[in-house]
């Protein structure tokens, strides 16, 4: 395989370790922990996992030498760093018995379950440590719930004489290993289940996990090439730029983007949400914006718009409730129907009120809404155009304040989607640290007879010979929600809190940038050179752990 310079010199990257993993190490156990919602619920469905204690590795000098087989599993969307997870994990089981293998299920937790697999060995692995993208084994979105799956499963497991699974995926693919670990836990399998905090989303973060891994690089991805828009932005000094940032539901990755890049507009989508807010009402505010600067002369900006926003307007998440309900009861006599009859049966069986929401949608988002979610139940919002809806309402709301008299600029808009450009860049250095420690980490966990444990790393704003690695039962960060149409027990989302100071920070200054022309231009992630431009942790990490 032909590589490139930098997958070269970057190979050669050794990540660095916490000092309480540098040489031996033991498990240190906290307090019993609940879960942080409908304990009672969670505690009946998990009686094997929940309640365990909060873990962390401090130095010893016991050398816990026994073989383990371990098959890992990338699940779900990609984020930079995944390989640096695997090669933690790979390094520190044959640390601690070289006798030890790792297998690779390949893309996604189907893999298990369709028994496709390869051995992760030293070469293998050396061709991927501190590279981006999945694609050492592949990722894919199988959902694993059912007890036929998990059994499937284990013919594999016991065939390898695999000890322990580590699956490596956001909330829900962390709440399918939390299902799987009491599963093979009540039955008395002796197969252990480890899971780590992945998504470039960063909604997957708690008291216990600072930040979810891939949050770091692609933040920084999608910063550089904003940046660079805004300096084409402020050099032409012509165009509206409308800029879709990926993110499922929480609107992190858009805040993070706009601290680090000062743009004209940035909407946050549980702002949106808690503030009540109309579809309406947010093209009201970008075009005002869009007046204000054209009275200064100045016929040009960049608008941040997080992907999830269109679920947070509280109409349309109305209507996507209840739209979820009416797929997940009625999906298969709505499945066949050709695009129109769709519609219509839709309008024939929503609520008075979700009908007049829908009606007024574009039809491709009215569409989009409609069409099959993903295997966890979600809208498929990144296929939605919603910087191109906006702009298209912003210019049609200018066009009449022109009739009006009340605008007497230009309004020429660009639009762009940055998602799937941040996703695998070769991670930062911080991520390139943070994956391999929470890989060691889900090997010690491992070595440790651990189940239903997520890998967790803390105090990650210091240096990271100051980390502190443990473990956090899984069972602790879940709580009871719907899920197409049924509550089940789910890892909770941390979505944009609006008391938390990155929130805050912005919402201080955003006047200001609307105004005045602030940008900001963070240029490519760097990973040599002074530390100021290549160590730094995500301006949301720093002021969440400033506090
Ligand atoms: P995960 O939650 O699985 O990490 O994925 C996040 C994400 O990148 C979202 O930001 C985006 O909406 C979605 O994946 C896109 O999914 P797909 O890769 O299936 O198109």
């Amino acid at each position: 395989m032909e590589i490139s310079a930098l997958q070269k010199e970057r190979a050669a990257y050794q990540p660095k370790l916490p000092k309480a993993l540098q040489g031996t190490v033991k498990i240190q156990e906290g307090e019993p922990t609940q879960s942080v919602d409908n304990q009672e619920d969670i505690k009946k469905l998990f009686p094997n996992t929940y309640g365990m204690p909060l873990i962390e590795f401090v130095p010893s000098n016991v050398t816990n030498g026994k073989k383990v087989n371990v098959g890992v599993i990338l699940s779900g969307g990609q984020a930079p760093g995944g390989h640096n997870v695997i090669s933690g994990l790979f390094d520190e089981i044959k640390k601690l018995n070289p006798e030890s293998r790792l297998y690779g299920f390949l893309m996604g937790p189907g893999g298990l379950v369709n028994h496709n697999y390869i051995e992760i060995t030293e070469d293998y692995v050396q061709n991927y440590r501190n590279t981006g993208g999945f694609d050492m084994i592949g990722s894919g979105r199988t959902k694993l719930e059912e007890e036929e799956q998990f059994e499937k499963g284990l013919e594999v497991i016991r065939e390898l004489n695999i000890h322990a699974i580590v699956i490596i995926g956001g909330d829900d693919s962390n709440t399918n290993a939390c299902v799987l670990a009491e599963y093979y836990a009540a039955k008395k399998y002796g197969v252990q289940v480890i899971g780590c905090p992945k998504t470039i989303d960063g909604d997957l973060k708690n008291d216990q996990i600072e930040t979810s891994f891939g949050f770091d690089t692609a933040t920084k991805t999608y910063s550089g090439l904003i940046g660079n828009i805004e300096r084409d932005c402020n050099s032409s000094r012509k165009y509206w730029h409308f800029v879709k940032l990926m993110g499922r539901s929480a609107s992190h990755i858009a805040l993070e983007c706009a601290l680090q890049t000062q743009p004209n507009i940035c909407l946050i989508s549980e702002e949106i949400q808690a503030r009540d807010k109309t579809l309406n009402d947010i093209v009201e505010y970008i075009a005002n914006i869009v007046a204000y600067r054209a009275n200064q002369g100045k016929n040009y900006g960049v608008v941040l718009v997080p992907e999830g926003l269109i679920e947070f307007v509280p109409a349309i998440g109305r209507l996507i409730q209840e739209l979820n309900d009416l797929l997940a009861e009625h999906g298969a006599d709505y499945k066949d129907l050709k695009e129109e009859a769709q519609r219509e049966y839709i309008l024939a069986h929503l609520s008075a009120a979700n009908k007049a929401t829908f009606e007024t949608l574009p039809e491709g988002v009215a569409r989009q809404l409609s069409l099959d979610r993903d295997p966890h139940g979600n809208v498929q919002v990144s296929l939605i155009e919603t910087e191109k809806l906006l702009s298209d309402m912003v210019a049609d709301k200018l066009e009449k304040w022109a009739k009006e008299g009340k605008f007497n600029g230009t309004f020429a808009s660009m639009h762009h989607f940055f998602g799937y450009e941040g996703r695998c860049p070769a991670p930062s250095n911080f991520d390139a640290n943070y994956c391999y420690v929470l890989g060691v980490s889900a090997a010690l966990l491992i070595a440790n007879g651990k189940t239903g444990y997520m890998a967790i790393v803390k105090n990650t704003t210091a240096k990271p010979e100051d980390w502190k690695a443990g473990g956090v039962p899984i069972t602790m960060m879940m709580n009871m929600e719907k899920r197409n149409g049924e509550m089940k027990p789910v890892i909770r989302k941390a979505l944009v809190d609006l008391e938390g100071a990155p929130f805050k920070t912005f919402a201080s200054l955003r006047d200001k940038w609307s105004k005045e022309t602030c940008f900001v231009y963070p240029g490519p992630v760097q990973y040599w050179g002074p530390s100021e431009v290549c160590d730094q942790p995500t301006k949301t990490l720093a002021l969440e752990q400033a506090k």
